[in-house]
Parts: C-alpha cells; structure tokens; sequence
C-alpha cells in the first residue's frame, strides 16, 4: 500500500537486503575504518582530524553522542566509533541551504529516507512554510522571531503552547528555555527522557531519594561484578567497553542479561590498542541470560531469592538504612519457579549460576538502559534492580551502585536545570526564589499527553528545541495527524528530518542553531556551555569549528531574543543574559540547588560533581529517609490482545536515534536494508520461512490494531516468540497510549504483534 505522502511514515525500501553471519567482537579495525570512513565521506580529511582531536577534550567539546563519562586521564583521541559519526553528521560539508528547501514541495522531502534527509546537510538560514503552500521558503531572523512572539503573545491561555527538548541541549539553553515557558505561564516541557529514562527517574526517586545513579566512573575499579541488564553498550556507549575490560582486567565479573547475544558483551578489542601493537582482545561477559522479553521481573524476583537462600545480606544496612524488608521477604518466599522458567524462558541452572556471582559479589553494580525502562513495568523493573542491590548493601560504597546508562549527552543536565513537565513544590519554589520568575504550579504535559492534547486541537503553538517529534514519539500516523493541527510549529535544529515535514494546516519554522562543534561567539566573546553526564559531573564544552553558516544562532541567543520580544515584565534581562553565559550560570546557581560557585568550579579541568545523597554518604531523601524495598506482582507476558508474538523495537549500530547514518548493523550482521524484522531461527525453520522472506506486521492493543507493511525477515538468535526492528521505521506500530505506568514511557520494547498474510517474495 502506498502511504500519503507527507505522513510521518518512513517510506518503503526496496534496496537489497544483505545478511551476513553476526559477529561476536566489538571495536576492533572494523571501528577504526568504520568511522574514519564516515568522517571523510562527510567531512574530508584535514576537518575529520582536526574534529576528532577535539572530541571530549578539557578544551574542546563535550561528544553529542551519549551521555558515558570522560576518564580523568584522557588520551589525544577520547572518542569511539558511533562519537565520531555523530560528530561527522555535525560537522559535514552539505548545506541545506533556503534554496535547497524552496526546491522541493513538501511531499517530495516526506519521501525521502531519514539517511536521504539527513544527508542533505545542515540548515544555513530560517525557513517558513506557510500554511496552505507546500513549499519552504527564506525568511529573516528578526520577521522569524517576531512571528513566533506575535503567536505566544496572543495565546489564549498559556496551557496552549508546548515546549519539547532533546537531549543535546546545554544547561545554559535549557534553563533559560524552561524559565522562559514558565514564565509564559506554563510547565509544558516534554522532553525526550519522557520516551528514554522516565522510568528510572521514577524508579529511583520513590526507593533512593534521587532520580539519577548512585556510581562514578571510578567505581568500575572497583567492582567485584557489573550486572548489564537491557542494554547495547557495543552500539550506543561503546566508551562503557573500555571501562568494563578495565574491570575484568582487575578482577571483575560480569553478567549480561538480554535477549540478544549482543557483540559488544561478548569480545572487546580497544581499537587504540593497535597503536600499540596490542592484537589480544578481551572476553567480557562471563554469563550471558538470554531472557524472554519482558521477563526481567521475574528473573530479578529469582535472583532476589537466591540471595535470600544464601544469606547474602548485609544485615547492618538492611537494618539501619532500609525500609520494607520484611515484606519482600515474605513475598518472596511465595516465588513462583515454574512461572520464573516460563517468564524468562531460562534454565534454573543459568539463573542459579547468576544468583552464585551475585551473591559472592562483594560490590555490584547494576548498568541498564531502555531494556528495561520502555516496558509496560519499567518502573517496578527498575525498582527490583534496586532491591537487588540493596539486600547486599550495594550503594553508596566504592565499586558498588545504581547506573542508569543515559541517552542523549546533556539529558540528565536538562533535566536538572528544569526541563521537566512535573517538577517538584521545592524545585519551583528556589527558582521563583532565585529569579523573580511567578512559576506555574499545574503539572504540564509529557510526551505522550502533548500529543494527544494535540490532536483534540488544544495547542496552537509547538516549539521544538532539537530531536526529530514524529520519528521519536510512539505512533507514527497518531503523532503526524496530532502535528499537522498545530497552528504553528517552531523547530529549533541543525539538520532538517521528518518532523520538518510532515503535512500540517499550520505554519512551520525552522530556526537553525549552532552545533556542539561550533564556535558560539557572543559580544565578540567565545562562550563555552556546560553539560551533565550520566554520572552527574558537569563540565564544560566548547566547540571550536567555524559555524556551518554565518546566519546561524546559538540555542541561548534564540531563547533569549524570542522571550525579550514576548514578555512584557519580565524581571529576567534576558537579552544581558547571552551577552556572556557566566550571566545563565549565576543565575543557575541562584535558583536551583548543587551549583554553587558554579562559574568557578566548572572551571575546573574535570569540572565539578553535583550532589547526590545515597552516594556521597548513604542518605536517602525518601519520606521515610531510608532506601525502600518495593514489592510488585509479575507483569503478564502472554500476549492478550490477539497478537502472536512481542516486538522490541531497537538501534541499529549505524544511527543515533532517528539520525540514520548508514545502513550498517555490523555486529549483527545485516545491512542494505533497515526494514527488518528479527526472528528466532529455528522458529522461522518450522513455518519453512527463509532469509529475506517479506512480512508485514500488524500489532495489537486494546485500542484497536496498527499495520506496517514492508518488513524482511532475519534469523537470528532471539527467544522463541520475540522479535526486534528498527526505531524508528517500527514506530508506527506502538499504540500511543501503551506506556509504562507510572512514568507514561511508551512501551518501545514490548509491542503485541502478529504477521499479516505473508507474500512469498524472497531475496539473497
Ligand atoms: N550510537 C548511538 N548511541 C546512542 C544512541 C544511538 O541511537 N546511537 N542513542 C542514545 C540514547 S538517546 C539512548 S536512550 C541510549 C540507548 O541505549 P540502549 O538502551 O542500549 O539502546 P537500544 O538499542 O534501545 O537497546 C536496548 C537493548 O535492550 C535489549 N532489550 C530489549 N528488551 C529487553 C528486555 O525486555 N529485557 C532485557 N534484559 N533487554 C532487553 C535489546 O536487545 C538491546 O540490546 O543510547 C544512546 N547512545
Ligand atoms: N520505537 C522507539 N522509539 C523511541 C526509542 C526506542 O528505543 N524505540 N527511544 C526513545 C529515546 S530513548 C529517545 S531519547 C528519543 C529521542 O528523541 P529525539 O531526541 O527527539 O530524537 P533525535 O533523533 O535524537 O533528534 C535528532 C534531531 O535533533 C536535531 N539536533 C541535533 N543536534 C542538535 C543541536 O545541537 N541542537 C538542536 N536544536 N537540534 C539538534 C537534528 O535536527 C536531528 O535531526 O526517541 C525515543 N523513541
Ligand atoms: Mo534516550
């Protein structure tokens, strides 16, 4: 069937499909060439040197790939493979310049692939779309802004504008983006941890007081075991390898718990060892649980009781530190084996064995990521990983502790300055304190609310600032119809995508910012920006690179200049505040808690920690100021909507989340093709079903059903009865309101499906 064409569908694919037996190392000379290829295709060779010596340097920028820490001894080239193709999609040659995007209607872009788009460059200049043409066009800083502030100004209740963020987005743009919203009268902040690590914010703010990690990166020196649970290091923080060979080097274990046998836990080579003629590689995980998906609780619950059986418990800081014991033990003494087995689909042995390394470990810590936090039970699953740990007293003590592996670079510091739809009565009441602003109380929208007051017509105006709206959010058609009723739409970005493109009977604008790489002169002045990484250090990042365009502005700049022409009585000087971003960061520091001195301290060569209570000195600020244990029934793993089987949908090692780099997934040895469906092999085998047959998928929810056509098929090492695509090309097949309870995260990994009649069309 042939789509609309400016719907927010990925188009159909009909380039060849290449499969390849999967490999079982990771990095290596593959990763060298992989990215020196990538950055001279993009941005030939004297730029992707002189880029890549900058990469997460104490002078140069922060990478825009993933939030992993920097080591405090860093070497000339701190960057992996997927950094450096996401410093190359920055940094490339192409321009999509206003010309470019007059040159086509909008139809004809929607059609394009996300590497086709990605690929046509940076955006140079502002460009409009008005509503009823089909065509962008030029238009001046000053008319674009001035247009923007006309809307806002005249909004009929500020509860009609919505703000999203991605996870790029510095500390300094944030803050003044989030005050800016607030004192527009809302906290319509959506942001993408909504669809990524909602669900261990939650999680760990109801059982530890903080909804961040408990671990430095020095901690991994000292673990006796790392547990990496619904996680892809090998992919998405390909730095995290170096850190876990560093430990398995020192003595650590390590166990890996997924439904793929994914490359990077198997076999590490640090492509930097050449250099040194260094041609060993590493094993890493020594266990690896090829659990069902979706059955983590379970074998979390099993694990939980094997410690309990041996006694592995650190009884003084279960006593003194801890809430709720006795209630889980009772509860755990009912487990259930026989639903354990089935759950996780394990033998009790792999799960015994597990449960020995945990219980002789004598520091653990637990590492995951969306595997666990984008299902139905993301936080109650998280919320077992902590009694898990808690029970051997594994928190707030070296080599020992909670990492939630965080996405995007800067998505843990948004959040902290106050990208946030819920933020908390104290968080508002410093800020108020702190900058004169009168904050909103009422709780605003997230992702998956926004979209649906979007599409009820309650919202006239979306801004975006970075990300890709349509591609990343559940629901592929739902998301389109709800952007196409906005009156305006207003995206702040560097490169164009889907969002840009989709259909609407509004107006749309594209504001370009500079990039992470770029140097941001205000005044006359070069301005750093501050970030924060999953391990809660905030440090600096200054891009050094000539801006893509001179017509480019800074996200600061941007927010700054749009609320000086929308509020009337502002108290904030908002204006003063870009001249120099030490003026962001005093106010920063005025107004939200743990950054005192911040100007100075980030100063420092490694910048500064933020606070964090269970780590810094085993005290949690929950009601009752002790850790809780939480106890929480098994989720349902049959599908009961009348689907077959359960589709994980998940990255490619060849893109950062909807920016598609190329049409490699090396380690799992497809490529040519990214409409493909994983399938268990010998499953395949019994239906008589080969390699490259065509399918389409039709998944299943209370609300009715969804169907992507177009997908290939792929044996591979996969439980029996799961299945796993690509984000975003799957989508379309996640119903908007199956999301996690508690944090509303739709359930990315856990989608009720079942195959449509199959054509017979088979390929190489
Ligand atoms: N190169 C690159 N780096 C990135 C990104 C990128 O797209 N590209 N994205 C960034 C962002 S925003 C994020 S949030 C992170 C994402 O990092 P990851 O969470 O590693 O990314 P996913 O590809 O979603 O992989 C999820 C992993 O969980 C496993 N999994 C799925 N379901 C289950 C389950 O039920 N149980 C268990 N135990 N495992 C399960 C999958 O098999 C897969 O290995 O990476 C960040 N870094
Ligand atoms: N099915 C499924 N859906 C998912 C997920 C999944 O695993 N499965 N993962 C979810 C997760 S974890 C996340 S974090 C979200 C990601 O959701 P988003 O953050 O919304 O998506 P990205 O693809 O990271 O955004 C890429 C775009 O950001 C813009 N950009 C890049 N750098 C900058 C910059 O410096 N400034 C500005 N202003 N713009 C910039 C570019 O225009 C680029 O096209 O997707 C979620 N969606
Ligand atoms: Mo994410």
């Amino acid at each position: 069937m042939v789509q609309p064409p400016s719907s927010g569908r990925t188009p159909p694919d009909e380039r060849a499909l290449k499969v390849k037996p999967r490999k079982h190392r990771a990095a290596g000379l593959p990763a060298v060439t992989s990215s020196l290829q990538h950055g001279l295709r993009r941005m030939g060779a004297a730029r992707t040197l002189r880029t890549l010596r900058m990469v997460n340097q104490q002078d140069g920028f922060d990478c825009p790939g993933c939030a992993w820490p920097d080591p405090e001894h860093r070497s000339g080239f701190e960057f992996c493979e997927n950094g450096a193709k996401a410093v190359a999609e920055e940094a490339m040659k192409a321009r999509c310049t206003p010309e470019v995007l007059a040159s086509k209607p909008l139809h004809d872009f929607a059609s394009m692939s996300d590497f086709e788009l990605g690929s046509l460059g940076r955006l140079t200049s502002p460009a409009v779309r008005f509503a009823g043409s089909d065509r962008f066009e030029p238009i001046e800083w000053d008319a674009a802004i001035d247009m923007v502030a006309a809307r806002l100004r005249t909004l009929q209740s500020p509860e009609r504008g919505v703000f999203y963020t991605s996870g790029r987005t510095s500390n300094e743009a944030a803050f003044l983006y989030q005050l800016f919203v607030r004192s527009l009268g809302s906290n319509n902040l959506p942001d993408c941890s909504n669809m990524c690590h909602e669900s261990s914010g939650k999680g760990l703010g109801a059982t530890i007081g903080i909804g961040k990690g408990t671990v430095r990166l020095s901690d991994f020196e000292h673990a006796d075991l790392i547990v990496v649970i619904g996680q892809n290091p090998g992919t998405n923080h390909p730095r995290m390898l170096t850190s876990l060979r560093d430990a398995k080097r020192k003595g650590a274990k390590i166990l890996h718990v997924n439904p793929l046998p994914e490359a990077g836990l198997e076999r590490f080579k640090h492509p930097q060892d050449y250099l040194r003629l260094d041609l060993f590689d590493d094993r890493l995980a020594d266990l690896h649980l090829p659990v069902r998906i979706g059955g983590d609780a379970a074998l979390l619950q099993a694990l939980q009781w094997l410690q309990l059986q041996a006694g592995a418990l650190d009884e003084s800081f279960i006593e003194s530190g801890t809430s709720g014991f006795e209630a889980l033990v009772a509860d755990r003494n009912s487990l259930d084996w026989d639903r354990v087995l089935v759950d996780t689909g394990l033998e009790r042995s792999a799960i015994e064995e597990a449960g020995a390394m945990l219980s002789s470990s004598t520091a653990t810590i637990a590492c995951w990521a969306m595997g666990l936090t984008q299902h139905r039970n993301g936080v109650a699953v998280i919320q077992e990983v902590v009694n898990l740990l808690l029970m051997g007293g594994h928190i707030g003590r070296p080599g020992a502790g909670l990492c939630p592996v965080r996405g995007h670079s800067n998505v843990q510091g948004d959040r902290t300055v106050g990208i946030w739809e819920a933020p908390s009565t104290e968080f508002l009441d410093r800020l108020e304190e702190g900058t004169g602003v009168a904050v909103p109380r009422k709780h605003g929208f997230d992702v998956v609310n926004a979209i649906h007051a979007m599409r009820e017509g309650k919202v006239d105006v979306l801004m975006t600032m970075g990300g890709n709206f349509v591609s990343a959010a559940p629901d592929t058609d739902a998301t389109a119809d709800a952007l196409s009723r906005v009156g305006l739409a207003v995206h702040v970005a560097t490169k164009p995508n889907r969002t840009h493109m989709v259909h609407s009977s509004g107006d749309v604008l594209l504001l370009p910012c500079l990039g992470r790489t770029e140097r941001d002169e205000q005044n006359g002045t070069s301005q750093f920006v501050t970030v924060e990484n999953s391990m809660g250090i905030v440090h600096r990042s200054e891009g050094r690179l000539e801006p893509a365009s001179k017509d480019l502005k800074s996200e600061p700049w941007i927010v700054a200049e749009l609320a000086a022409r929308t509020l009337d009585d502002s108290p904030i000087d908002w204006r003063a505040l870009v001249q120099s971003y030490d003026g962001i960061r005093d106010l920063i520091e005025a107004s939200i808690a743990g950054f005192d001195e911040y100007n100075e301290r980030v100063r420092a060569p490694h910048g500064f920690e933020l606070p964090n209570p269970p780590r810094d000195d085993r005290s949690f600020s929950t009601p009752t100021g002790r850790a809780v244990f939480t106890v929480h029934p098994l989720p349902n793993l049959e599908p009961s909507y009348g689907g077959t089987h359960v589709l994980m949908t998940l990255r490619s090692h060849d893109q950062y989340n909807t920016t598609v780099y190329g049409l490699q997934d090396r380690y799992r040895g497809v490529s040519g093709n990214r409409r493909v469906v994983f399938m268990n092999a010998e499953e395949m085998a019994e239906r008589g079903w080969s390699t490259g047959r065509k399918v389409s998928l039709m998944s299943h929810w209370k609300d009715g059903t969804r169907t992507a056509e177009d997908w290939r098929l792929v044996p591979y090492p996969i439980p029996r009865g799961n299945l796993a695509a690509y984000f975003p090309e799957a989508n379309v097949l996640i119903p908007l309101d199956s999301t996690a309870d508690v944090s509303n995260t739709p359930t990315s990994k856990w989608v009720e499906v079942s195959f449509l009649e199959a054509s017979s069309t088979e390929e190489e």
